[in-house]
Order: structure tokens, then sequence, then C-alpha cells
């Protein structure tokens, strides 16, 4: 109400944009829809304090529920995934991925990731980001064929470059990561290992993807995928971490703050805190179950009609699609979808030889549209718009209508 009479031309955005969600298929992989709980802690008058520092050790007066509050949640974390330390000020998944660079290596160190065209992100070495301007940034990719990651690969770069530092995760892998064969690589070569699981950390938290927490030494995620909470991070330390170097856990605290950030966003680690405690609540592991339950079915069904995944499949959340043979390109593809209310990203795939604004396939995922409520039944239709979409694009408008149908079924949470 204030914001309508104060504001109303900000007010009439959030309704458009409200109006859209509501109306259209959410499939951006890396996207959610956050619960009411979520967005009320986030909406709180906790987005006034300041409060830098840690709990119980502040720079400013006035923090007692702040520390009540960034203990919970921080305990929250550490419960839900298994960890011996968490910190839950990362502003997002960039800041929490730089915390943990200042955290184990210095300006010029060797580290390794996953190539951003072949899956993984920026700030795992990819040549336009810090990750390679302040490091030299060796990266790895998936097998020409399978589409798999290529483990000796990663084995044999590592051995020859001896990192400091070697990241897995990804946001364009439909695969199961194999943390054991990585974990054996990294101890060989005295690597910190980092599981970046932003995209998967809820199908982790839900027992839809195995955890990395035997395994790696660091974990850093983001808040508001599959884990469905607001916009923010964390970065986690496992007993591994903490046997190789007891000090991770204070490098790591010591480099979000006061390395690199100021007064964490106690509107969203209150937003964090109460995602984590709907991520452990038993319905999570059924939605966790039923997000790769709907990927695996949109994959077989665009199978039948003749689309070529990336890797023949997925385990996942997510599907990346090669275009080559329908003789569209991944943007024109995303834009059509759009007016049909499907809204997917366009993304290159792995050797593409196009350029990344228009490449050659698309990438879609199951989490917000499993969050509504949509299953296998939904599933099936819906790949059977995306094919006659992209058959005859004419037919988009005409499947415009019946994506609001379904949509009306199914109400935002
Ligand atoms: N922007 C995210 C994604 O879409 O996968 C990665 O940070």
């Amino acid at each position: 109400m204030n914001l309508k009479k104060q504001d109303p031309q900000i007010a009439k955005l959030i309704d458009l944009e409200t109006e859209r969600q509501k109306t259209s298929l959410e499939m951006i992989p890396s996207e959610n829809h956050s619960s009411p709980a979520v967005r009320e802690a986030l909406g709180s008058v906790l987005v006034d304090k300041y409060t830098e520092g840690y709990p119980h050790k502040r720079y400013y007066n006035g923090c007692k529920y702040y520390d009540i509050l960034e203990d919970l949640c921080i305990q929250r974390a550490k419960k839900l995934f298994g960890v011996e330390h968490a910190n839950v000020q990362p502003y997002s998944g960039s800041p929490a991925n730089a915390a943990v660079y200042m955290a184990t290596c210095e300006p010029g160190d060797t580290i390794m990731g996953m190539a951003l065209p072949m899956g993984g992100h920026l700030t795992h070495g990819w040549k336009v980001n810090f990750s390679a301007k302040f490091f030299n940034s060796v990266q790895y990719g998936v097998d020409e064929k399978t589409h798999l990651i290529d483990y000796d690969e990663i084995k044999n770069l590592a051995r020859e470059n001896n990192p400091k530092l070697i990241w897995v995760g990804a946001t364009a892998y439909p695969r199961i990561f194999d943390w054991k064969k990585l974990g054996e690589i990294a101890d060989f070569t005295g690597a910190y290992l980092a599981a970046d699981i932003s995209h998967i950390a809820g199908l982790v938290a839900g027992g839809a993807h195995p955890s990395p927490v035997p395994y790696v030494h660091i974990i850093s995620t983001t808040t508001h995928k599959t884990l469905r909470g607001p916009r923010g991070g964390i970065i986690m330390v496992t007993k591994k971490g903490i046997e190789k170097d007891s000090e991770l856990p204070k490098k790591i605290d010591r480099a979000i703050f006061p390395g690199l950030q100021g007064g964490p966003h106690q509107n969203a680690i209150a937003g964090i805190a109460v995602c984590l405690k709907e991520a452990s609540n038993p319905a999570f592991k059924k939605y966790a179950m039923q997000v790769v339950k709907n990927a695996k079915v949109l994959a077989e069904e665009l199978k039948k009609y003749g689309f070529t995944l990336i890797s023949g499949g997925t385990d996942n959340h997510l599907l990346l699609i090669d275009l080559r043979n329908k003789n569209i390109t991944g943007a024109a593809a995303a834009d059509l979808l759009e007016e049909a209310g499907i809204t997917i990203n366009k993304n290159s795939i792995p050797y593409d030889s196009a350029s990344p604004f228009k490449p050659s396939g698309i990438r879609m995922g199951t989490p917000a549209i499993t969050s509504r409520g949509m299953k296998e039944k939904e599933m099936k239709k819906i790949s059977n718009w995306i094919n006659e979409i992209i058959l005859n694009p004419k037919s988009a408008k005409k499947i415009r209508e019946e994506v609001k149908k379904l949509c009306k079924k199914f109400p935002l949470p």
C-alpha cells in the first residue's frame, strides 16, 4: 500500500513483474520462486542496520538480535549440509568465490576450474574475470564426444600445473559430479578443492545429488537457485578442510570481512535462515527429487521430438540443448519461447563455434516450475509446446494462451 502511494512507478513495475511470473513458466535453471516467508524476512526492518563484524564481535552497537539471527543461520547451514564451519555473509556467489581465492591463494598462484563455455562459471578462472586476471588460470572442459567431465584430463592438468586451488562446479553441466575422484586428485596434488554447488545446493540438501562434504575442503554456494532462498551466498568448510588447514575457517571469515565486504546484509541473512529451515523439512526432499524427475521427463520427451541433448540427458535440474539440427540459434529460440511465456536462456554448448551472443544452444531447468507443484504430466505438455514453437514459430501466440491456463492451475508459492 505504501509503495503504491509513494512511488506508483516502482509499484507498477513490481505489479507487472508479478503478473509476468504468475503467467509464465520460469525455466531458467538458476532461478526459482522463493516462499512468502523468505520474502517477508527480506523486506523487513533488518534491511536498516549495519552489523560489520561477526556475531558477538561487531563494530556497531545495537546488534544483539543480529547476533542471535546470524548464529541461527550459521547453525542451520552447518546442520543442513553437515559441515564444520559456515559463513553466511557473502552478498552472492561471485563475492563468495572471491573470498575463497583470498583465503587460499596469493595473487599469481595457479588455480584450476572448468571453462565457462564448457559449462563452468566466470569466477572459476575464465579469462575476462578477476579469477584469471589475478591468478594463473588453467581451465579444463568436458569430453568432445560424451560431454562428460574427463577426470583423467583434470588429473593430468593438476599434476602438470600443481594448482593451489581446484574448483568444481558448473552452470551448465547436466550430470552428477564424482566428488570422490576429484577429492583423490586434489589429495594427490595437495591442492585445496572447492565445490561451488550454487546450482545444485537444493538438490544436495534434499538428497537428490551426492554431497561433496566428505571429499572437498571448501563449499561455496548461492542461496537463490535450487536452494530457493533470497539472493545471497554461503561459504562452508568441511571436516576434511579443517584437517588440511585448521586456520581455514578463520581465513574464510577474514577474507569476507574485512577482506572483501563491509556490513553484511542481515535481511538477506534472515531470508537465508528461513530458506535453510524450509530446506530441512521432509517436504523439501520431495521437492528436490521431483525437480530431477521433472528434468528427466522433459529430457526424454524432447529427445523423442529430435532434440539433441548435451551429454544425452540429465541427472540434475537442467538440460543443455544443441539446436544445430533444428536450424535455429539459441538466441532466436529463447526469444520465441519467451513469446509463448516459456522463459529459458540461450547458452553456449561445449566446443560451440558460434558467438556467445548467438550461441548454438539453450539451457532450461525445472526448479521454479517444480516449486509451483508441476509434475511429469505438465513436463510432457511443456516439451510438446517447446517442440511446436521451434517447428512452427507462428504457434507461439496460441501456445501463450495455453501456458497462461496452465500457470493459473499452479499458483506461485
Ligand atoms: N548466473 C548464474 C546462472 O545463470 O547459472 C551463474 O552465476
